[in-house]
């Protein structure tokens, strides 16, 4: 909710901005007199760079952002085809509320903290983290994820809570589609 209310803030923010750079630029005409040919000559090639910026990152960046995950698990969730998890993080333990999931369908999970702030952070059977959240007292954060391979993953703590901070650890397994 409080999320939705500053994404429309932030809209409008950049709106007004986006406005205020278009009337700008309409009321600015070169005046041709005042610029000496080489200087054009810079202006023309900084267009062409601009130009060429936006082809070398803006291309790529459309490109990567549209595989983000989170629109699909997002419809998947109303299928009833979702796995929930509830998280909560403890110095210096995990309470996972399950710990068998399966492979190929969208896990959400739901993390809050019982104490101070920790890292959720799950672990893919190579140790290679595959996602992770800030796990809060009074906030639950949401993390979606499909996992793709079976096997035995793990949750880490990734912020430092104390003492035994390295020992705070949990395991679950993820079994293939039945
Ligand atoms: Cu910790």
């Amino acid at each position: 909710m409080l999320q939705h209310i500053v994404w429309t803030v932030s809209l409008a923010l950049m709106m007004l901005v986006g406005f205020g750079w278009s009337f700008a630029l309409l009321r600015s005409g070169i005046r041709e007199e005042e610029f000496a040919p080489l200087q054009k000559r810079a202006y023309r090639l900084r267009t062409r760079f601009f130009w060429g910026l936006v082809a070398v990152f803006g291309v790529p960046m459309v490109y990567t952002l549209i595989d983000l995950p989170y629109d699909a698990v997002r419809v998947a969730e109303g299928s009833g085809a979702v796995q929930e998890v509830r998280a909560t993080g403890h110095m210096w333990r995990w309470e996972l509320s399950e710990n068998r999931l399966e492979a190929g369908r969208p896990v959400v999970f739901r993390v809050t903290s019982g104490d101070v702030n920790h890292g959720f952070g799950i672990y893919d059977p190579d140790m290679k983290i595959v996602a992770q959240t800030q796990a809060m007292p009074g906030v639950t954060n949401t993390v979606r994820h499909t996992f793709t391979r079976a096997g035995t993953y793990r949750v880490l703590c990734l912020e430092y809570c104390g003492l035994a901070h390295h020992d705070m650890t949990a395991e679950f397994t993820v079994g293939e589609r039945s």
